[in-house]
């Protein structure tokens, strides 16, 4: 039934494109632009929309205001350029083949971006890719290589690289509002990818807000102190623990020269202050310098639990610090489209390329089908067709977004997309929508941070992990009873039906996506033939 009013509103819609001039501005009102917002590594935890326990984020909370909260949105593979693979080809890790942030994107996938450019959408990208090679089916694009940098950043671009002086957070508005004013094609609607590099690790802030957010104190999260007793040897042996393994001189910026002289030993990473014009290194060290010489004199009496204390409040510091000029600048953005009258038929969506860690279980980054990295943000405004303020909780993931861009701009999705078009829950028509559970695949292992390749099933009750390569662990979380996932409950007797229930959807879930261990072995076996795997 969905298919065919897709397929008739797509005869009508190609006879309506090729009509005249005349009816060209019709058209523009009859498919809406789409503004796509991510930012990288954005927790929910960070946006007040969600709670306002950390940071008010009122721009970024205006989405929401005017449009729909997710509040069970999912990412299929916690981690940037796979997430990244997956918003684009609509399909799953395992059958757009980019599982990691290794090797680079197939290019022969085909992305919703390509097929809105063919059906006469303007396509542009801004900021943010992570692929290792450039972006097809885009007007113009100008991203960061690979990681990207806070402070002056390269960009890639059609012309070539260039590096713009500046924060790269306010530069990719710049860019952005730049092609809005001079290059857009006016008489066709538009598909904007707007992606922001904060708040990724290493976490630098605007100038303007280093002040405002080192002098801040941040309530601790209720298991920043996980002994990780009940789970299993993944999480007893990830290497993102707060205390043991983020870095004093690259994450909590205390200065090498005070790092050398109380004789502490910290990972080499990347010097990235090396960026910095002198001014900037000057503003920067007048904030960051006092704060390392009192580490100087605090560390010799800080207790391993002070020291945790002290190193999640400063990587809570930075970390926020990054989101303030990312509220700032999709305010910015937003206020332009109402300047330009833009925004009454413009889809906004706001997201992140996963969850974030900030201190839960100990941790900072991601990659776990644990709560915090699992579930992203989600954020969408479009006027006339969302209620405004309504908050949904169905279980979204990121393979979705690629089916419900081509539903908005009345493609007819390709048959081998895995997703399912959110239209029907941004429309209010929930009754068309019967998931009842969400797949997860994580691979890059070993590798940073050393979270092993797991895959597993969430429900809006539970959630069965099954941990392998070189383990067979399983594990099974009670979402309702237990959120913040300490007591894995899978060996509990009273749970043997649950385990074989879920198991079984489990299974069916594999055959649907067409993921099997067969394919999990083909991965492995590429990470042998590279040598990153014995
Ligand atoms: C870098 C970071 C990691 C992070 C990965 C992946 N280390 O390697 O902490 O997990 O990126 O992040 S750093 O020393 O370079 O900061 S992702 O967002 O690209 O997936
Ligand atoms: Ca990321």
């Amino acid at each position: 039934m969905k298919r065919l009013t897709v397929l008739v509103l797509f005869f009508f819609g190609n006879a309506f494109f090729s009509c005249s001039e005349a009816l060209k501005e019709t058209n523009k009102k009859v498919r809406p632009n789409i503004v796509f917002i991510m930012s990288d590594d954005h927790a929910y935890q960070a946006i007040s929309a969600y709670s306002d326990q950390l940071i008010q984020t009122p721009n970024i909370d205006r989405i929401a205001k005017e449009g729909m909260l997710f509040t069970n949105a999912s990412v299929t593979n916690s981690i940037c350029a796979p997430s990244r693979a997956v918003i684009l080809t609509g399909k799953h890790s395992h059958i757009n083949g980019k599982i990691d942030n290794r090797s680079p994107f197939d290019t022969t996938n085909v992305t919703f971006p390509q097929l809105l450019q063919k059906a006469g959408y303007e396509t542009a990208m801004f900021g943010k890719l992570h692929f290792g090679n450039n972006p097809k089916g885009f007007d113009e694009f100008k991203i960061l290589p690979g990681q990207g940098d806070y402070y002056n950043p390269v960009f890639n671009t059609q012309e070539g690289d260039t590096t713009v002086t500046g924060y790269v957070t306010d530069i990719i508005t710049d860019l952005t509002i730049d092609w809005f004013e001079k290059r857009r094609d006016t008489v066709k609607p538009f598909l904007l990818m707007y992606l922001h590099k904060a708040p990724h690790r290493s976490w630098m802030p605007a100038k303007r807000h280093y002040k405002q957010f080192t002098q801040k104190t941040f309530p601790l999260p209720e298991t920043l102190f996980d002994d990780y007793e009940t789970r299993g040897e993944a999480a007893n042996t990830a290497e993102m623990n707060i205390l043991k393994h983020m870095t004093l001189i690259y994450d909590n910026k205390v200065s090498a020269k005070v790092v050398e002289d109380l004789n502490i030993e910290d990972r080499k990473l990347p010097n990235r202050l090396v960026r910095m014009t002198e001014m900037q290194r000057a503003s920067w060290d007048s904030i960051y310098n006092p704060i390392s010489e009192e580490f100087r004199r605090m560390y010799p009496s800080m207790s391993d639990s002070t020291l945790m204390v002290w190193k999640y409040q400063r990587y809570m510091q930075d970390y926020l610090g990054t989101i303030a000029a990312v509220d700032e600048n999709v305010g910015r953005l937003l206020n332009y489209l109402d300047e330009e009258k833009l925004s009454e038929n413009t889809i906004v969506v706001y997201t992140s390329d996963q969850g974030f860690y900030l201190g839960e279980h100990g941790w900072f980054d991601k990659r776990f089908m644990y709560e915090e990295s699992f579930k992203t943000p989600l954020l969408v405004k479009w006027p006339n067709v969302i209620t405004p303020g309504t908050t949904e909780d169905e279980m979204v993931q990121n393979l979705d977004f690629a089916q419900t861009f081509l539903e908005v701009a009345r493609i007819i999705p390709p048959d081998d997309m895995q997703g399912e078009s959110l239209v029907p829950l941004l429309s209010g028509q929930k009754e068309k929508w019967d998931r009842d559970a969400v797949y997860y695949h994580y691979y890059e292992y070993p590798a940073e941070h050393a979270v092993k390749r797991h895959y597993g099933i969430a429900t809006k009750e539970f959630k069965l992990m099954h941990f392998y390569y070189d383990v067979d662990e399983w594990e099974l979380y009670d979402r309702k009873n237990d959120p913040n996932e300490v007591n894995n409950i899978f060996a509990d007797p009273d749970y043997i039906q649950v385990v074989a229930e879920l198991k079984q959807k489990l299974k069916e879930l594999r055959v649907k996506y067409q993921d099997s261990d067969e394919l999990s072995n083909q991965y492995i076996k590429i990470y042998k033939d590279n040598g990153w795997i014995e």
